[in-house]
């Protein structure tokens, strides 16, 4: 070789080298005969030097082909090349050499002698490798007298007759390295090590996070860090030969480059990217590297690779966490982002009422209150890719894995015991395409029986984890383990990650359908006993149903109860939510929601819904409403099997004064059946609030004053310490809500009669008093101070045996003159008849003197009304007595003579 017979020995070198000697770091050791040094940086990237060590040669080492040469191929190993290149570099890689130049021909070529520390004292190298038999000697143009020459050649005689190194005989077999220059499938050389480290050298450092490696199985890889990314240096898209480093790139690289260049390390093959790159991680005896240059700032970590991470990603996110906090290298500009405050506890438990959705459910907290709550960092399976969905939208059952979602998350946890972290406050936001407005969301950890129940979710492939934008905090508390999760099911082909067809529910919707649910009637009468999942509550005894056996779904009610029901639209409009229909929604709801249950049809009615009973962990649902008096027993429920409980269930709530029966009054007259003839008086103590024009009294008992005083004033504080939002509230029809009294300016409960523009109708519903009054002075009424907390306390009444006159002037002063009987006393009141829907009453002052019905048909301001009770007789003949006295003298209505002679034919009375 040409090259070789220019080589001049050390000492006769005629050349004058630019450096004779210096003192630096081996950096790399190319070959048994060449090593890179660096020396110290005086500012600036240290300078290197490349040293082929002088007088001896060592075998070659084999080279991949090089693309850019045509023809080029691999070539192998010269015997014992390997053996060479690594008996110099375990000797002096990073360590502090002493090097002699010997002959510098130009700046590219430099020979010379190296020797361990800082003088010529140290072990020389060169002659080392001879010694070992990983070099011979060079035999041209060196002089006799040349001593240091003299004993290489000594040592490679030394090497030769005691079989050293490359002098060995019989040549071993892997005397010759059998390298592979590129890896055939990537994924299966990754799962043959399952994650067992491998003793590996690493060859060379292209950025902080990419390197080149050679395995003890000389296997040649390429690999990135998983969990990392530190900054890249990247060719000029402009000038391929230039290169552009992100700031802290030369940096990082060198950080790796000091620390991994041609040490012993183990590698643990993690993972492949999309690009086909191995992902994997680095153990140094002294720390592993991903870590450090997260601590270091000089990367930061990557969600996509970090669930490859074998060793703890969490490790990885605390060190990152450090370092910004730190704000060192990457993170220098670092600023915090604002997240969403999160008000109330973050943590708590909490009873699980409802599947909201694939990655949201209901919570009932200890203190009752319902939360609903998102999985952190979960996406439930979406319909993007479906086609828009033939008639009814059903996306629970349309939607590939919504209903396996679903299901998974009824079965866990419906009824359960969760844990709940809260992570984040996702504000509501408003999608720009559909113009879609996403309301505020509170995005949790949840776990059941020590669960992730996200993770959970993600593993099974039934939802997918959120990829957040880098510098966004806002996700799971346990992200990494759902990255983790993911991977899995991705490489297992779960759920959504499957290239299987999804499962498909046919389901029929006969809920509405009255001829089907018609046809269908018959076989779930025969069938007895169904199973049955409960899809929703509509209200107490209102329920969608899902039969899994025929595979359809069904409104059902449940037979032998009248149960409160919510607002609804009636025949005349809007009617007005019965007393407690929220409650016994409550009750329902926590039983029955999505509960597997068994119900017995009996029939439908008219609208196609089945009537039937239901029947939920050994509970008659029909019978519990009424144990708690949330229902009224139902005249139907004779004919059931289940009467007689039903029967005493309602008894023993009405005897508790429960709930719709706490104004209940035990019945002792009314069991007879023979009509009394005695009048009986049970006088309860009222002050009257309200005369309406039609003599129509507002009445509220005195004993429940206390009750609504404190209602009003805890209802009142809340107006000041919580003041409404003007415009937050939209008043509708038949609602109750907070009104705003013209004359006092206090607030009252009401309820809305009419909306008329931005003028609304209001009844005070414990005064009875009405007003028309803006609708800025109105607010929403909170569930603690309506009806299921105190009834209306505006009772209505007529008055017993008193018929109003027909003229507007009569009625007008009959109005003024019972108005001055009723205003500001205490009077006593018994019920006499119900006439209508409404009560007729008897009125008395305390001891009984002033009977208000009576004085106005005594003082003729109204005519008596005629009626057959046999107990009301003698208190009708004494009315008459009064009427007849008031003609006699004329008295107002009886100013011009008997006026009920023509009237009662004009309007139909019967005298
Ligand atoms: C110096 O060593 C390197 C690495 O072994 C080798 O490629 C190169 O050819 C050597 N140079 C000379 C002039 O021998
Ligand atoms: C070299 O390695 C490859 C793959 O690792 C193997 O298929 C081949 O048989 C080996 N060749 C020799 C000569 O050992
Ligand atoms: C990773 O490196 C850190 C810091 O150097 C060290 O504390 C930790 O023990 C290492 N972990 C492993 C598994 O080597
Ligand atoms: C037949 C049946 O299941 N009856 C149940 C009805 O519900 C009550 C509770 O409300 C149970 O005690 C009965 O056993």
């Amino acid at each position: 070789c040409c090259k070789m017979s220019i080589q001049p020995s050390s000492t006769s070198a005629p050349a004058t080298p630019t450096v004779k000697f210096g003192r630096g770091i081996v950096k790399l050791v190319l070959s048994g005969d060449a090593l890179i040094v660096r020396g110290q940086p005086k500012g600036g990237p240290p300078p290197e030097k490349q040293i082929n060590l002088s007088n001896i040669i060592a075998p070659k080492q084999g080279r991949r082909a090089n693309m850019n040469i045509p023809d080029s191929v691999d070539t192998v190993d010269e015997p014992f090349a390997w053996q060479a290149r690594e008996n110099l570099r375990k000797k002096c890689i990073g360590k502090e050499v002493h090097f002699v130049i010997d002959y510098a021909p130009n700046n590219d070529r430099c020979y010379g002698t190296v020797y361990l520390g800082t003088d010529t004292t140290g072990e020389n190298l060169n002659l080392m490798q001879v010694q070992e038999g990983f070099a011979e000697v060079r035999r041209v143009n060196v002089r006799s007298d040349n001593t240091e020459h003299a004993s290489l050649i000594e040592a490679e005689d030394q090497a030769k007759a005691t079989g050293r190194g490359k002098w060995v005989e019989p040549r071993p077999d892997d005397a010759v390295r059998n390298i592979s220059w590129t890896i055939e499938n990537s994924r299966n050389f990754v799962d043959s090590y399952r994650g067992q480290p491998i003793p590996a050298v690493i060859e060379h450092v292209r950025d902080g996070c990419t390197m080149r490696a050679s395995l003890q199985t000389h296997h040649q890889i390429t690999f990135m860090l998983s969990g990392v990314k530190c900054p890249m240096i990247k060719r000029d898209p402009e000038d391929p030969k230039k290169e552009i480093a992100e700031p802290y790139a030369a940096e990082a690289k060198f950080f790796v480059e000091s620390r991994l260049l041609q040490r012993d390390v183990k590698i643990i093959l993690e993972g492949v990217s999309n690009q086909n790159t191995l992902l994997a991680t680095v153990l140094h005896p002294n720390g592993n590297i991903t870590e450090i240059l997260l601590r270091e700032g000089f990367g930061r970590c990557v969600d996509w690779s970090i669930a490859s991470y074998s060793l703890g990603a969490d490790k990885l996110r605390a060190m990152e966490k450090q370092a910004k906090e730190r704000r060192v290298r990457i993170w220098k500009d670092y600023v915090a982002k604002v997240q969403e405050v999160i008000t109330g506890e973050r943590e708590f438990s909490g009873k699980v009422l409802q599947i909201i959705n694939a990655d949201a459910i209901a919570v009932k907290t200890s203190s009752g209150e319902v939360r609903t709550l998102h999985l952190a960092s979960v996406r439930p399976p979406s319909k993007e890719t479906q086609e828009p969905p033939k008639g009814k939208g059903r996306p629970l059952y349309d939607v590939p894995y919504m209903f396996e979602a679903r299901e998974f998350l009824r079965k866990k946890l419906i009824g359960k015991k969760v844990n709940v972290k809260i992570d984040y406050i996702k504000p509501s936001s408003i999608a720009t395409e559909t113009l879609t407005a996403f309301p505020e969301r509170t995005c949790a950890t949840v776990t059941c029986a020590g669960i992730n129940i996200a993770e959970a979710l993600v593993s099974k492939g039934l939802v997918k984890v959120v990829r957040h934008r880098q510098d966004d905090d806002a996700r799971s508390s346990r992200y990494d383990d759902l990255l983790a999760a993911e991977q899995r099911a991705v490489k297992t082909c779960k759920g959504v990650n499957s290239k299987k067809e999804p499962p498909i529910h046919r389901v029929a919707d006969v809920s509405g359908d009255v001829a089907k649910a018609k046809q269908f009637l018959p076989f779930l009468q025969r069938a007895g006993r169904s199973d049955a999942v409960v899809e929703y509550v509509f209200g107490g005894s209102r329920l969608k149903l899902f039969l899994p056996k025929e595979t359809c779904l069904i409104t059902f009610l449940l037979a032998g109860i009248d149960c409160p029901r919510g607002a609804r639209n009636g025949a005349q409009g809007v009617m007005e939510a019965d007393a407690f229909s929220e409650d016994a929604l409550a009750l329902t709801k926590e039983h029955c929601m999505h509960r597997e249950v068994s119900v017995e049809v009996e029939t439908i009615d008219r609208a196609g819904n089945f009537i039937g009973w239901l029947f939920v962990e050994g509970i008659n649902m029909s019978q519990l409403l009424l144990e708690n008096g949330l229902s009224k027993l139902h005249f139907t429920a004779e004919r059931s099997s289940f009467y007689r409980s039903l029967q005493s269930a309602e008894e023993k709530a009405k005897m508790q004064k429960m709930n719709i029966w706490s104004q209940y009054v035990e019945p002792v007259a009314h069991v007879k059946t023979e009509e009394p003839t005695e009048r009986k008086t049970n006088y309860r103590s009222v002050y009257v609030t309200e005369v309406s024009p039609d003599l129509h009294l507002y009445c509220q008992f005195s004993d429940v004053g206390s009750k609504l005083d404190t209602l009003m004033e805890k209802m009142r504080g809340m107006m000041i310490t919580d003041p409404p939002l003007p415009g937050t509230y939209q008043p509708k029809r038949g609602e109750h809500c907070i009104a705003q009294f013209s004359q006092d300016n206090m607030w009252y409960r009401a309820r809305i009669e009419k909306v008329e523009n931005d003028k609304l109708h209001v009844q005070y519903i414990d005064f009875g008093n009405k007003e028309v009054i803006p609708s800025s002075r109105v607010a929403s009424l909170p569930s603690e101070y309506n009806t299921g907390a105190l009834l209306p306390q505006a009772h209505q009444y007529a008055l017993a045996l008193v018929n109003p006159p027909n003229d507007a002037d009569s009625l007008g002063d009959a109005f003024r003159t019972l108005c001055d009987l009723v205003a500001n006393v205490q009077l006593k009141l018994n019920v006499e008849y119900k006439d209508g829907s409404i009560d007729h009453v008897t009125l008395v002052n305390q001891d009984e003197s002033i009977n208000v019905g009576k004085s106005l048909v005594t003082d003729g301001f109204c005519t008596v009304a005629k009626r057959g009770e046999k107990r009301l007789q003698k208190m009708l003949t004494e009315f008459y007595a009064e009427q007849n006295k008031a003609k006699k003298q004329h008295l107002n209505l009886w100013r011009y003579g008997d006026i009920t002679e023509d009237d009662a034919s004009e309007f139909g009375y019967n005298k």
